[in-house]
């Protein structure tokens, strides 16, 4: 319509310029008429190419130009209503594509450079969606990463305290895809569509989450009671007995039939699909996702560790589980240990072949690749102006008057040496009276799977250890225990790492521990003392922490004092050399390495996936 239009006032202009120019022309002697008029037709039409043509193709030129020499921001685009209009049209989406592509080789470039140090979201997606050829990412977790619950009549969303949500949440943040998951929230139903699907965050939707739901006895046989009674224990060695019950076992083979459901029917019309199955919970899923799309490729991570073969052979349905995980194309552990641990368990257990060279199990013609990928945290959001003084608000709030603050943020469970940590904190006043009254523990502490007895107990045991200590201790408004026991979101809890003195991560057993790390990332002045139980993957990677056995509650104690008097330069430097191992080696590397080693893996059709070695 421009176009027209603009063609129409030329002609317009052009009719009343020869009209004006025919009346001057009256007046010319008749022998020179000609001449005039034929003057005025070229002047008309010089006119008019000179508007309709010259000064679009000039202002095109320009443009060009701009773009080639990379001018910043938007290049000026000729007015496309000439003439030329369409033609002009094309060359600037020409143009713009070039300056499009040129950006983002720019960035892909920026993004390697700075790939020999760091990981960022920006980097993470770019190279899964690289090494995916874009196809979309999906996550199985027990776990869902928003939960709703009814809260006094009004719907809340809540974040799990967990640190397999902790570490996949900025993943799919950053990549997109589907994470499948229990609706384990009262209020879950209501708020996802029929297929219990629903766009998340809800604040500012990244990915979809596909809730499965289970009936109330499937929960408790296959959650609580195979997973949290019988694997739980099995994997983390910390004399619990495991509980395994026939009744739990089928729950617990539903359950994974269950998730098998959803998740093919979520991976429906995408080829050579990519399948990220998370944790303990789902060990036969990768061979029912195998069985049914052999294109697929599935990864597992086992989060918890993977005890050695007498301990795992206790397990009545060790080859069961053996045989489901090796349905995966790779499964990853943190720590070498838990790699070898594994490979001997199927060594002893299964007709397979181990190639210790390569670290893969040869069976039914495919291969498994079992490799440590040591899992991370992202960075957190820098501290807010005036840090000294959020560091008192924090502590008055929390009501600790004491000089000296530690922390110690963990789900009540007994794999994480709370017992042992608060005796430790008893045993470091009774040897440094000096200290009591100026030091206090804030131990932040969400309630977990207090369905299960043993869980019942360990918060009735943390209870009164706390009463006994603090009353032996406390005085004056003073106490040494600060017991937190409620859910806490991650921006509540933030404000604590960054005011403590010292951290506390006692674990018994731990596959990495997440915590340790967020204490570290969150230092970004460099202060503050890690201790750190050697039994937690984390303390393979930092050995600047003050390493503790958490048994040893003496060794703990001394821990606590050596923080507390360590001289300034050498905590600085300690925790100078943990942030970089931190930063460095972040979630987004932990994602980054496991699907780059699951794209590597060639799948083929509607056959057996081929031999990986
Ligand atoms: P978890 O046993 O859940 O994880 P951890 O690694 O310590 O243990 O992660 C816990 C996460 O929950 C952290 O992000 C922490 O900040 C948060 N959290 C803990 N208590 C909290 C509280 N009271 N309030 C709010 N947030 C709280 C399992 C394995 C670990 C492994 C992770 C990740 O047991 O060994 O490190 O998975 O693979």
């Amino acid at each position: 319509m421009r176009t027209k239009g603009r063609l129409v006032l030329s002609f317009a202009a052009a009719a009343a310029l020869a009209a004006i120019g025919s009346h001057l022309i009256e007046g010319v002697p008749a022998a020179h008429r000609l001449t005039a008029q034929a003057v005025l037709v070229s002047a008309v039409a010089v006119c008019l190419v000179w508007w309709n043509v010259v000064a679009p193709l000039d202002q095109m030129a320009a443009w060009l130009k701009a773009v080639r020499l990379g001018a910043e921001g938007r290049p000026p685009a000729p007015d496309p209503a000439g003439l030329l209009g369409p033609l002009v049209h094309e060359v600037s989406r020409l143009g713009q594509s070039l300056s499009e592509a040129k950006a983002a080789a720019e960035a892909e470039a920026r993004l390697r450079a700075a790939g020999a140090s760091e990981w960022t979201p920006e980097r993470l997606k770019a190279e899964v969606s690289r090494a995916l050829g874009g196809r979309p990412l999906c996550v199985v977790a027990n776990r869902e990463p928003y939960m709703h619950v009814r809260r006094g009549g009004k719907i809340e969303v809540l974040t799990p305290a967990s640190g397999l949500v902790t570490a996949l949440e900025p993943v799919l943040t950053a990549c997109g895809g589907t994470w499948v998951a229990h609706g384990g929230g009262d209020a879950d139903r209501e708020t996802a569509d029929a297929d219990g699907r629903l766009p998340v965050p809800p604040e500012a939707p990244r990915y979809m989450l596909r809730r499965v739901w289970l009936t109330a006895e499937q929960e408790e046989g296959y959650y609580y009671g195979f997973s949290n009674e019988g694997l739980w224990p099995l994997c983390h060695i910390v004399h619990t007995r495991p509980s395994f019950r026939p009744e739990d076992w089928a729950h617990y083979q539903a359950a994974n039939a269950e998730f098998a459901k959803a998740v093919l029917a979520e991976l429906d019309g995408v080829r050579e699909p990519c399948v990220l199955v998370q944790d303990y919970h789902f060990a036969l899923l990768p061979r029912l996702l195998k069985a049914a799309r052999p294109d697929a490729r599935v990864g597992v991570f086992w989060h918890i560790p993977w005890p050695n073969p007498e301990a795992f052979g206790i397990c009545p349905w060790q080859r069961e589980l053996l045989d489901g995980l090796l349905g995966a194309d790779v499964l990853g552990f943190h720590v070498q240990a838990h790699c070898n641990n594994f490979l001997e368990t199927v060594d002893g257990a299964l007709e397979s072949r181990v190639d210790w060279e390569r670290f893969a199990v040869q069976r039914l013609g495919r291969a498994t690749l079992v490799k440590p990928f040591p899992i991370s945290v992202d960075a957190p959001p820098p501290p807010p102006a005036g840090a000294g003084s959020a560091r008192e608000a924090v502590r008055l709030a929390a009501g600790v008057h004491a000089e000296f603050m530690a922390v110690g943020v963990d789900r009540v469970d007994y794999t994480k040496g709370l017992v042992e940590r608060f005796r430790a904190v008893e045993r470091f006043l009774e040897r440094n009276p000096a200290y009591v009254g100026r030091f206090t523990l804030v131990q932040i502490a969400a309630p977990s799977r207090t369905h299960i007895k043993r869980y019942g107990d360990l918060n009735a045991e943390l209870d009164a250890e706390a009463a006994r200590i603090n009353a032996r201790f406390a005085a004056g408004g003073w106490s040494p225990l600060a017991l937190r026991r409620r859910h806490h979101g991650r921006a509540e809890v933030l404000p604590f790492l960054r005011a403590a003195d010292l951290c506390m991560v006692t674990s018994l057993h731990d596959g990495m521990n997440l915590v340790a790390k967020e204490y570290v990332a969150s230092r970004s002045d460099d202060d503050g003392a890690l201790i750190l139980s050697r039994f937690t993957g984390a303390a393979r990677e930092l050995p600047e922490a003050l390493l503790v056995n958490p048994y040893d509650v003496d060794q703990t104690a001394d821990a606590i004092h050596y923080a507390l008097e360590i001289p300034p330069l050498e905590r600085a430097r300690r925790m100078a050399a943990m942030r970089k191992t931190v930063r460095e080696h972040n979630v987004y590397e932990w994602a980054g390495r496991f699907i780059a080693e699951l794209a590597r893996v060639r799948v083929r059709e509607g056959g057996h996936a081929r031999a990986l070695v």
